[in-house]
């Protein structure tokens, strides 16, 4: 690789076509972090950081995010040579702690620019064997029911191979079991509570088990392994860690602990891709099925996610849903779609992202812009 010769940092505003409640926080615009990597050759790359407008999913925040980024992850990275994007991890693990998400945006741009570079799609550069991914919708949280019914009825209609329900206390086994009925025993259905309940409430998530879902995604808190082990031997359904794998040895841990069966790999949260492939790595060598996990991110950050999701070991439906779920008009051309039963596919005949980004676009929704070289 070439060394890196500028990172602009730019923050914009997306609103979301329509809010997205989860059992921590409800967002109606993202603040969206955006990367434009230029290296001394002049080639440019994209990234997008996933950190959300709260630290109310992980400690992450745009704004900590942000000031993480500039002062201690780019300096990292500027005027380095590295052999390979793959080595870019290791500096940036060397005695700075945590900050995946901030970690991961710097990062991932570093494999999208190899890929241009190269002039290779993303997915094949990570090792892709793909051309379409299964994929799931992600319902936020619903006033009632018959409005979480309508939603999941009409995701199913549209060809989505998996419905996620977001759950809370109070909107669990009731909103679940509506859906069930409506939709029949084979709708593929599964629970995300954002760590909304503790081993106390292991008696009401056991009611879950009659509903046949797919998986129970991180009841218990953002950062433990430990408890989840103990919830898991109460329940038949398997447990799908998000929020507490940032890493192969936090999904170790969880494997050797039994404190899930399943892991939702989202790069944006495991520090990036070297982290990413390591976790799949592992995961299909201890035969545990991967998916990819979305943080509601425009057309940039999602063609990351699908490049990752074209890997084998991610045998279930990612939450990837085509742009127009999450977006009046995305940043980037084509827009991301979906066909009729529920695949999405890989742009194999471009190269990098395999989107042409909308720059004048990108331009007019930017709030704050800082040029760092
Ligand atoms: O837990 O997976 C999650 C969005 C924001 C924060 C956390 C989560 C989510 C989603 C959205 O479920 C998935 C998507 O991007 O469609
Ligand atoms: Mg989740």
């Amino acid at each position: 690789m070439s060394p890196l010769d500028q990172i602009t940092l730019r923050e914009i505003r997306l609103p979301l076509r329509e809010p997205f409640r989860i059992s921590s926080g409800s967002v109606s615009e993202r603040r969206i972090t955006l990367l434009e990597l230029r290296d001394a050759d002049g080639i440019v790359a994209w990234s997008e950081g996933v950190a959300p407008e709260e630290p109310n999913y992980r400690e992450e925040a745009i704004d900590t995010a942000w000031t993480a980024i500039s002062q201690w992850v780019v300096p990292r990275v500027l005027g380095r040579a590295f052999a390979h994007p793959r080595d870019v991890y290791a500096v940036l693990e060397q005695d700075f702690r945590g900050n995946f998400m901030a970690k991961a945006a710097v990062e991932m741009g570093m494999w999208v620019l190899e890929a241009m570079r190269q002039g290779v799609p993303l997915a094949t550069l990570l090792g892709g064997t793909r051309s379409a991914i299964a994929t799931g919708i992600s319902l936020g949280i619903q006033s009632s029911p018959e409005a979480l019914v309508d939603k999941a009825s009409a995701a199913v209609a549209q060809g989505y191979r998996k419905v996620k329900i977001k759950i809370a206390p109070g909107q669990d086994v009731a909103y679940v079991r509506a859906v069930r009925e409506a939709l029949g025993p084979d709708a593929p259905l599964m629970a995300d509570a954002n760590n909304a309940y503790t081993l106390a409430d292991a008696g009401l998530l056991a009611q879950l088990d009659d509903l046949d879902l797919m998986m129970i995604e991180q009841p218990l808190a953002w950062d433990d392994i430990v408890q989840h082990a103990s919830l898991q031997r109460q329940l038949r359904t398997p447990l799908c860690l998000d929020e507490s794998i940032t890493s192969v040895d936090s999904a170790r841990n969880m494997v050797t602990l039994d404190a899930g069966r399943i892991i939702n790999i989202k790069p944006g949260r495991v520090g990036g891709f070297a982290s990413s492939l390591a976790i799949h790595d592992y995961c299909v060598s201890a035969g545990v099925p991967v998916w990819c996990g979305g943080m509601l991110e425009s057309g940039i950050g999602r063609a990351c996610n699908v490049a990752l999701a074209s890997l084998p070991g991610f045998t279930k439906p990612g939450d990837l849903s085509p742009s127009s779920r999450y977006w009046a008009q995305d940043i980037v051309s084509p827009e991301w779609t979906m066909t009729a039963d529920g695949m999405v596919p890989v742009p194999l005949d471009r190269p990098g992202l395999g989107v042409t980004v909308n720059v004048d676009r990108i331009d007019d929704l930017t709030v704050r812009r800082v040029v760092l070289r």
